[in-house]
């Protein structure tokens, strides 16, 4: 039987060389940079074949490496066989042109190859608008003769995903279907606005699994609500939001939501952020984050600094934060990194489960410090209210009176405030 798309040719593997500037001002090293550059790079379908590093402090507006250093790159690709140029910073078009130029050979960038795995990894309808917005920004910003990184042919990195058509329209062309996009993804938001409200009143903690993207938030999201969240040992492997809901332990009077969320990573291009500001948000509406960490990867201390800067860049202060060290089965880092925005650390491994039981301990132990015990009088008028108060809050007891239901019950802020006027 002849396979539906069998006659689409396999896509030659790209054959790539990393490049990078140490400027010494970023928390990464060059050589980390270059590692995570590698594994995105992978992700993406390319191979790589080398790597070159400039050290340089200031980058010059249109050419990324020097002349000195751009011929040595062209002599090492020739030597590699390599068909393309990855630079681990976002170019300009001139610092593009320029290497092109000089070396005749595809130029890429670390977002662009961000945008690539985000287009291949898009399942729903919100995620594959924001990355096709994501994508048409970026295009908007790099539009200029086509080049050879911006031929159609033979296809590769740069040329997946649902903006692909749209590459080659006019800017008017491009920022009439952003405007389109924009309208879709505000219904689409107003949508997920009404589930989220809903959310909220049902008073349920919700738990929010964030970190630097690979680190085992699907992995841990599995291992404790019983989902089946794809994880795999690639950058970016969730996009989407997965929300459960359980008894985080069987003494649980009520059902906690978990939410797992889109990995951070360093440099996340700024049209990714724009485009997909409503799904990172997600961590705001969340009573507690549980933080992530890849204990065995030697640059966690940078991503760890990576995730704070990025969850202060969408405003999201002051929650309760558990750190969680994963990953603990394999060789960790050693001393493990101090964090002090976290309330409370702890070693786990999700793969085997290990210490997970402690971690949806210490869940409870702080939503029980979120709420108070009330007594009230509510008044047989207001039945919905106790109708709300039965369906979300844990009662202690309850009693009849002339004037309406006596109720002590715990009871979250909200509650507590709604509840303010009939205590007793
Ligand atoms: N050895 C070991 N590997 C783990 C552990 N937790 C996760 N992994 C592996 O790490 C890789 C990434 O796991 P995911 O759960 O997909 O990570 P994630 O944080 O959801 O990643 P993104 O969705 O891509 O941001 C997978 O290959 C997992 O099997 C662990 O406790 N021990
Ligand atoms: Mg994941």
């Amino acid at each position: 039987m002849i396979k539906e798309n069998s006659y689409i040719t396999e896509e030659q593997q790209e054959k790539v060389v990393l490049i990078a500037v140490d400027s010494g001002s970023d928390s990464f090293s060059a050589d980390e940079s270059l590692d995570e550059l590698e594994e995105l790079a992978h992700t993406a379908g390319a191979e790589v074949a080398g790597r070159l590093i400039q050290k340089r402090e200031d980058i010059s507006r249109t050419m990324y490496l020097g002349k000195g250093k751009t011929e040595e790159l062209r002599l090492f690709c020739e030597e590699l066989g390599a068909t393309g140029i990855i630079c681990d910073d976002e170019l300009s078009p001139s610092q593009t042109d320029f290497l092109e130029k000089n070396t005749g050979l595809k130029i890429m960038d670390r977002t662009l190859l961000i945008l690539d795995i985000f287009a291949k990894h898009a399942v729903s309808a919100e995620g594959k608008v924001q990355v096709e917005l994501a994508q048409l920004r970026y295009n908007m910003s790099h539009l200029r003769g086509r080049g050879k990184s911006m031929s159609r042919l033979g296809g590769g990195i740069g040329t997946r995903g649902p903006g692909e058509k749209k590459l080659e329209t006019d800017r008017r062309r491009i920022a009439s279907r952003i405007s389109e996009l924009n309208k879709s993804l505000k219904q689409i938001e107003d949508h997920r606005e009404v589930i989220r409200e809903k959310r909220i009143n049902s008073g349920t903690p919700i738990i929010a699994l964030i970190g630097y993207t690979n680190a085992g938030k699907s992995t841990l999201m599995n291992s404790i609500t019983g989902s089946d969240v794809l994880c795999e040992n690639k950058l970016f492997a969730t996009l989407d939001t997965t929300t459960r809901q359980i008894k985080p332990t069987e003494n649980s009077k009520k059902e906690y939501i978990f939410t797992d969320t889109v990995g951070f990573i360093n440099k996340l291009p700024h049209s990714l952020i724009k485009a997909f500001r409503s799904t990172l948000e997600e961590v705001k509406f969340a009573d507690i984050l549980i933080h992530v960490v890849d204990a065995s990867n030697p640059a966690c201390k940078e991503q760890m600094n990576t995730v704070y800067s990025l969850l202060n860049e969408l405003d999201v202060k002051d929650k309760p934060i558990i750190t969680v060290f994963n990953k603990t089965d394999k060789d960790i880092v050693t001393p493990l990194p101090h964090d002090p925005h976290a309330d409370t650390t702890i070693r786990i491994s999700a793969k085997y489960n290990t210490n997970t039981d402690k971690l949806l301990e210490a869940v409870e132990d702080i939503v029980k410090s979120f709420r108070t015990s009330i007594k009230v009088n509510i008044p047989y008028s207001d039945g919905k209210l106790l109708n709300l108060v039965h369906k979300n809050c844990e009662i202690i007891s309850e009693e009849h009176s002339p004037s309406g239901t006596i109720i002590e019950a715990y009871v979250n802020e909200e509650y507590r405030l709604r509840l303010q006027k009939y205590s007793v």
